[in-house]
């Protein structure tokens, strides 16, 4: 009798180092997905309109990885649409060789045009309910432009990388401070400079490593040009 519990402790032993074991590589596999970037954004001795058609609140966030990896497909449905005679997202930020389309939702014709050197192009003048499509080849900054309204602008930050977020500015009254948090998720582990585009403020290169099913930190700060 004494034996047999002793067996069977032993076996129970057995499968709990097995289990143990199992759990573990299950969470080594799963972490394998990548990690993730985040922080916060904070604006230093400057002040940006963070309301309105026409603000400077959208941060474009990107990671560009340290050493050239493996070209990830553009995901399909950018849109850029005219609605009361503005353009949304008053930001697009995008990866090279992503086609984007432009729907008129107003009732009166728009043009979309950007004289921009990475991408300079003109689609005509369209009415109601119609889509017409660019796709953007070459990473860039492109001014979008309609003839028709000379108050409409909006820009389409063409990336390199498909690791990119877009993070918005908030304005702290009381405190006299603007911020935003961003946070850039399934990122392959690897180095990376972190980068930004606002339509105002510039912030230093910074290197980052992401580490697989790690959260890395951030923080960014960003000034006048
Ligand atoms: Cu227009």
């Amino acid at each position: 009798m004494r034996l047999k519990k002793s067996l069977l402790a032993f076996v129970l032993g057995q499968a709990t180092i097995g289990l143990s074991l199992g759990l573990f590589l299950a969470s080594f596999v799963s972490a394998a997905e990548g990690g993730s970037v985040s922080g916060t954004i904070h604006v230093r001795k400057a002040y940006v309109e963070t309301k309105g058609p026409k603000s400077d609140k959208d941060v474009v966030v990107y990671l560009e990885p340290a050493v050239k990896s493996a070209v990830t497909a553009p995901v399909p449905g950018a849109k850029m649409n005219q609605k009361g005679l503005v353009f949304v997202p008053h930001v697009l930020a995008i990866q090279k060789g992503t086609t984007v389309d432009f729907l008129n939702e107003d009732s009166v014709n728009h043009n979309v045009s950007s004289p921009a050197a990475c991408c300079n192009f003109d689609l005509g003048q369209w009415g109601k309910g119609v889509v017409k499509n660019y796709k953007f080849d070459s990473a860039g900054v492109a001014p979008i432009l309609c003839s028709l309204h000379p108050e409409m602008a909006a820009t389409v930050v063409v990336l390199n990388t498909p690791y990119f977020t877009t993070a918005s500015l908030v304005t702290n009254e009381a405190a006299k401070k603007q911020s935003a948090s961003y946070s850039i998720k399934g990122v392959p582990a690897g180095k990376y400079t972190l980068k930004i585009w606002n339509g105002k403020l510039v912030a230093t290169d910074q290197m980052v490593t992401v580490i697989d099913g790690a959260a890395t930190k951030a923080e960014i700060d960003i000034h006048k040009k």
